[in-house]
């Protein structure tokens, strides 16, 4: 956009300023009744039944709620579904077995394939028993590390039929990555694919897989999917079936969805945390297909007849719940994008939105900032009309980039909803409910109904309206996580410790996030304030980052953190200490950027190392995170009296920006 351009924008829309729901999308919202807040309150813990109305139970449950042993919450007690029904044989058995699942856009841009209901479901029969004769039983977790290709919904259905949960691992990962999260959750199968396109090109996948496999513990059986037929060959070993093969095997199977109780894990997810392990997020069958179902039809107006695309990667959890799960349970079209916004030109989801008339549009801030970059003119040769609602999610946006969203994406037509939520709480938290609140560019607004959100100082008292603070939620939702896989104790330090009152049955969630709060209610989150980064909207543990590091020959130690970042929001900033006899010179800098790309994936590549001598620390020993911070982002250094050693700091300061 020019400069001239946003110049008049933002006269036009000044900071502050707030938007009423356009009253086109009012008139056909899915909830358009403010009293909706009052009711769930009233009602609560039954209000959240309306969520699991919204799913087909093979038998009903006792008990909305179970805080019996808080905060090992339980939802929907004893209620029995299966989650691969209520996404497909309900919609076919209703007669809508030909309108489209899946609309699967490949990057080169004459490859898409539509899935019907009725074709998915066929699909997934047929994997579901093809799984099964590999021998995958009930609760046995399948691992699955797949690109956006349509085998990775299928594989994940298939699992919820027969019970099994799936475990996806971003396939932007590194074999390291694979290797432990599969030997934490003791995976035996495991679901990949031979490689991908990346900008024209294809992409090796499957030695990546193979090296992540050598880095099991216990044997795995592979399928995999080839996704690129004559342009990549591999040879597969006796523990490695082709899926084209498995499923002419298992042509025409018919498998019948398990019963599974409410509370049986659905999926598990690993996530970054504080510590250098990542985390498996446990999600259940009633509560999160319940949550996400509820949150799609509330806050992204989902119906039957859209074409909706969210355009994240099912890699991370909005992937999960929002192109997966929450779609095919509402039983819409959902779009599955394989490619980059920019391949092969920085028009193409416009293109993609023109061409299947989508409704609704969910993305993160970082491409939102990326579009900007670009400019106006990109989105501007297409037809967009057909859009109705837009969502972002993943970090903060800033209020230019929303006010660009809604003004050159939307038209000033469609809501905007800024979706604050994470792995662990499963679905959206807080948000407008596009059809009811006017929006805050900024500002991610209310808590939904039903969910009990406050921004506290350290002690757990409300914060003064605009005064920054902590997010907290201080009473359970039916998508929360249930525990850390295998690890009750890390889930009451990570999430409950901080904030609960021991003794009392008072349990608060702890997201890990500082927020404000406005006069009206409205939350603003600022960003994460664990040792977190957040880059492009995906979550990096500092402590992984700082480990693969040391892990480099010639490295003796190293402290990361993240700094302001025009399109990624935060990008990581390395600091490094040599060991005695090694240089900070480009080789190095090379092989700890290989390192950390070795160890975690391309993602949480440095956007700077700087050698130092030493790193600033306090009296005590700590390293001080918050002066790396400043330096990385230029800001004026504070008070550096309580170091040990402030003489390093101008030294660091004057590095940055070197390489
Ligand atoms: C869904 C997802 C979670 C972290 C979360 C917060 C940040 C997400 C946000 C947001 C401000 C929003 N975050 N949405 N911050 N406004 N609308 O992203 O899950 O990958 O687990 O990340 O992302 O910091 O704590 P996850």
């Amino acid at each position: 956009m020019s400069e001239e351009s946003e110049g008049e924008l933002e006269a036009r829309l000044p900071e502050g300023e707030s938007f009423e729901p356009p009253e086109s999308f009012v008139e056909q919202a899915n909830v358009t009744d403010e009293a909706i807040y009052e009711e769930f309150e009233e009602n609560w813990p039954d209000c959240w039944e309306r969520a699991a109305d919204l799913l087909d139970w093979e038998a009903s449950y006792d008990q909305v709620l179970d805080d019996s042993d808080a905060p090992f919450y339980e939802w929907f007690v004893d209620g029995k579904l299966n989650a691969s029904y209520n996404c497909l044989d309900r919609h076919v058995e209703d007669g809508r077995g030909d309108e489209v699942a899946i609309e699967w856009v490949g990057e080169p841009t004459e490859e898409t394939r539509t899935y019907t209901y009725q074709e998915l479901l066929d699909e997934v029969e047929e994997f579901a028993a093809a799984l099964r004769d590999l021998g995958v039983e009930e609760d046995d977790v399948v691992t699955m590390y797949m690109p956006m290709i349509p085998e990775l919904p299928v594989a994940m259905l298939a699992c919820a039929r027969i019970g099994a949960p799936h475990s996806v691992v971003f396939a932007g990962f590194s074999a390291d990555a694979l290797a432990t999260r599969m030997n934490s959750a003791e995976s035996e199968y495991l679901v990949t694919c031979d490689g991908y396109y990346r900008r024209g090109d294809p992409l090796d996948h499957k030695d990546k897989a193979d090296e992540g496999l050598s880095g099991v513990e216990h044997g795995v059986d592979t399928v995999v999917v080839d996704r690129l037929g004559d342009e990549l060959d591999h040879d597969l070993d006796d523990e490695q079936h082709d899926y084209d093969d498995l499923i002419d095997e298992h042509a025409g199977a018919s498998v019948d969805p398990v019963t599974r109780d409410a509370e049986d894990m659905l999926f598990l997810m690993y996530t970054s945390g504080t510590t250098g392990k990542p985390k498996g997020v446990k999600h259940t069958t009633g509560g999160y297909l319940s949550y996400v179902s509820w949150t799609s039809h509330a806050v992204l107006d989902i119906k039957p007849e859209d074409t909706y695309w969210c355009s994240a990667d099912i890699g991370w959890i909005t992937g999960h719940s929002y192109i997966v799960y929450g779609p095919l349970a509402l039983g819409t079209s959902t779009v599955m994008y394989e490619g980059t916004p920019d391949y092969p030109d920085k028009d193409r989801l416009w293109e993609i939105v023109e061409d299947y008339d989508v409704t609704q549009l969910y993305t993160a801030p970082t491409a939102i900032r990326a579009f900007m970059k670009w400019g106006e003119e990109y989105p501007a040769q297409h037809d967009l009309s057909s859009l109705r609602l837009l969502g972002t999610v993943g970090e903060p946006i800033n209020p230019r980039a929303w006010k660009w969203y809604y003004k050159h994406i939307g038209d000033e037509s469609c809501p905007v909803v800024d979706t604050w939520w994470q792995t662990e709480t499963g679905g959206m938290m807080v948000t407008t409910l596009p059809g009811v609140n006017e929006m805050k560019p900024g500002s991610a607004g209310p808590p939904l109904p039903g969910i009990s959100a406050n921004v506290v100082d350290m002690s757990g008292d409300d914060v003064e309206p605009g005064e920054a603070g902590y997010l907290t939620v201080d009473k359970p939702w039916p998508g929360m996580l249930r525990t850390l896989y295998r690890n009750d104790e890390r889930f009451i330090e990570e999430y409950w410790q901080e904030y609960s009152d021991e003794g009392t049955d008072e349990w608060v969630y702890f997201p890990e996030d500082g927020a404000k709060i406005d006069d009206d209610g409205y939350i603003t989150v600022l960003g994460r304030v664990d040792d977190v980064i957040n880059v492009s909207g995906h979550r990096l543990g500092t402590m992984e980052v700082e480990s693969a590091i040391v892990g480099v020959e010639g490295v003796a130690e190293a402290a990361v953190v993240g700094g302001n970042h025009d399109i990624k929001g935060e990008a990581v900033y390395a600091y490094a200490i040599t060991e005695d006899g090694y240089e900070g010179d480009d080789d190095l800098r090379e092989r700890i950027v290989e390192g950390v790309e070795d160890a975690i994936g391309p993602i949480a590549r440095p956007e700077e190392v700087i050698f130092s001598p030493e790193l600033p620390k306090t009296r005590s020993g700590k390293i001080m995170r918050r002066l790396l911070e400043d330096i990385a982002n230029g800001e004026e250094l504070g008070n550096t009296s309580t170091l040990r050693n402030p003489e390093i700091v101008d030294d660091i300061a004057g590095k940055v920006g070197e390489d």
